[in-house]
């Protein structure tokens, strides 16, 4: 009985003992993290974290702003904001990384980064999960500082009382006129830390997103990395692993897309959780030094709201002494939308041309004609003043595109066609002109004496003869409604591939592709003074079927 009683102190005391080293390991653990984050320049100083969740009083902030029963719940946000206010703003979610990833170490001096989140109108839901995200799954002496940019959205309280949580700052734009570009400059300005972290603002970060990035900018400041992004449908809210085979890429109209790697690229991989060097990035996500960001010259400020300037910083890394990469063992989550839910001043699709034309102009040398065939839309468009980007790329030396396309991007095609020319068509001393119509009508063409000011041409009688053989204004294209000698060639909306549009430029004569007839010009009534245009059978001695087409190449 005494030898079991004392076997039982015995394990008690053992017992203790292991309980009292926990209890000491752990008291340990938090006094060192409360000490990291001492001296913090970020407000909160020693204020104890579970107080800064206390004060910000997370039902009262959703529901204030929360998707009412009978509404559409994508009107607001395109995208399910009653599913969206469903989940907890610190829902768990799955690891998605490699299961490599989750063996490497990092050195624990990394530098603290500020995270700038911009946004407009954000879902308070949407906005709420991605800070918390940030707090809870990243070491907190790596964020010094979450500055919010409030891009003047309807309720300032959307970001104000966000300011509350730990280590959030809010700045908010007294106007609409700002935008992601130049609210992300703004807040870079402000930043405090030494590494810039972009992040969208309806984004989940996963398990230890942030030292791999800092730690390859560490190795070198001149690299400008981004996350693999991880998918959050639209719909359910459910968080999805995309694949890290992938890297940015885009066509020459500038569009951006998801590339495979291609099986070359694979096959040299043999470590998956390796950075993928990337052309372009997509752009919502990516951390950079501080410094070097400023160096490159920020952004292009003249560019509106959004869009296309994930390729002019990207061409600006890579082509003044950076480079661009996807880091496999970082994931962050973002909800991929179909369209935009706000309306852009400009209209959408013309600010994208703006700024799409803007970066051509000044990163594209020669290539640009590329540029303007695939989006003939952006010839003519007025796209501001460049001289303070062409002369940043002066003073920083910068690479040619010519340069960028062999050693970073050689896997985009350089369309082998002749390029886009634009100038007049003319007969003697008369030019192929469109003349407007009453009513719906499409213009009409004629024959009529060439009329120039100061060397440039109206636009009635300024042609481009594209890639693909069309003659085209606009987005109208000379065509035919029949294939009979005699019929007029009228202008009809273009389509790529229709052979009724295809002219070819065959010594003197104009080929039409699809009758093999020649453009020629016939008299209306009995007047010299204007003439129709047609096709007819082809002739050589045929002075009414001579044609002279004066182009030059676009811009
Ligand atoms: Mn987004």
């Amino acid at each position: 009985m005494r030898r079991m009683a004392r076997r039982l102190a015995l394990s008690l005391a053992g017992l203790l003992w292991i309980a009292a080293l926990i209890f000491f390991f752990l008291g340990g653990r938090r006094k060192l993290e409360a000490e990291e984050s001492e001296g913090d320049p970020a407000k909160e100083g020693d204020v104890d974290w579970d107080d800064l969740w206390d004060q910000f009083d997370e039902r009262r902030y959703l529901n204030a702003q929360k998707w009412r029963p009978g509404e559409d719940p994508y009107r607001l946000y395109a995208f399910n904001q009653r599913e969206s206010e469903r989940i907890p703003s610190d829902r768990a979610i799955k690891d998605t990384r490699h299961y490599r990833c989750t063996e490497l170490h990092y050195q624990s001096d990394l530098p603290p980064t500020s995270v700038i989140i911009t946004f407009h109108n954000e879902a308070r839901s949407t906005l709420l999960r991605t800070i918390r995200s940030v707090l809870n799954r990243t070491p907190m002496h790596l964020i010094h500082e979450i500055l919010l940019v409030d891009d003047f959205s309807d309720n300032l309280d959307d970001c104000r009382l966000l300011s509350k949580l730990p280590k959030v700052r809010c700045l908010r734009n007294e106007q609409r006129e700002a935008g992601l570009i130049r609210s992300r400059v703004r807040g870079a300005g402000v930043a405090q830390a030494a590494v810039l972290t972009f992040l969208d603002s309806h984004c989940e970060v996963n398990k230890d997103w942030l030292p791999p990035l800092l730690h390859r900018i560490k190795e070198d400041p001149t690299r400008v990395v981004s996350p693999v992004i991880d998918i959050i449908n639209l719909d359910t809210f459910a968080y999805i692993a995309a694949s890290s085979d992938l890297r940015g890429g885009f066509d020459w109209s500038l569009h951006f897309k998801w590339e495979q790697l291609s099986a070359e690229q694979k096959a040299k991989r043999l470590d998956p959780t390796e950075p993928i060097k990337t052309p372009v990035i997509a752009g919502g996500l990516f951390v950079i030094e501080k410094s070097w960001f400023n160096h490159l010259g920020k952004y292009d400020t003249a560019m509106d709201i959004w869009g296309g300037e994930n390729f002019e910083i990207s061409f600006r890394v890579w082509m003044c002494g950076g480079s661009l990469e996807i880091i496999p063992c970082s994931r962050v989550g973002h909800v991929f939308r179909k369209k935009h839910p706000y309306v852009f001043p400009e209209g959408n699709a013309n600010t994208y041309i703006k700024n799409t034309k803007r970066t051509a102009e000044v990163w594209m040398d020669e290539f640009k004609n590329h540029y303007y065939a695939a989006r003939p839309a952006a010839q003519g468009r007025p796209y501001g003043d460049i001289q303070k980007r062409l002369s940043l790329r002066r003073t920083l030396k910068c690479r040619s595109f010519k340069w960028y396309l062999e050693n970073v991007y050689p896997e985009l095609q350089i369309p082998a066609e002749s390029l886009s020319k634009s100038g007049i068509i003319r007969q003697r001393q008369r030019c192929i002109e469109s003349q407007k119509t009453e009513g719906p009508e499409p213009p009409s063409l004629n024959l009529v004496p060439c009329s120039s000011l100061k060397g440039v041409s109206p636009q009635s009688q300024e042609w481009v003869y594209t890639q693909v053989q069309q003659i085209s204004q606009g987005p109208l294209c000379m065509s035919v409604h029949t294939l009979f000698p005699g019929t007029q060639v009228v202008l009809l909306p273009c389509r790529e591939g229709d052979g009724k549009q295809r002219w070819s430029k065959v010594g003197s004569h104009i080929e039409h592709m699809a009758s093999r007839f020649c453009l020629d010009t016939d008299i209306i009534g009995d007047t010299e003074e204007s003439r129709e245009i047609v096709i007819n059978p082809c002739e050589t001695t045929a002075i009414t079927q001579r044609w002279e087409m004066v182009l030059h190449d676009l811009n």
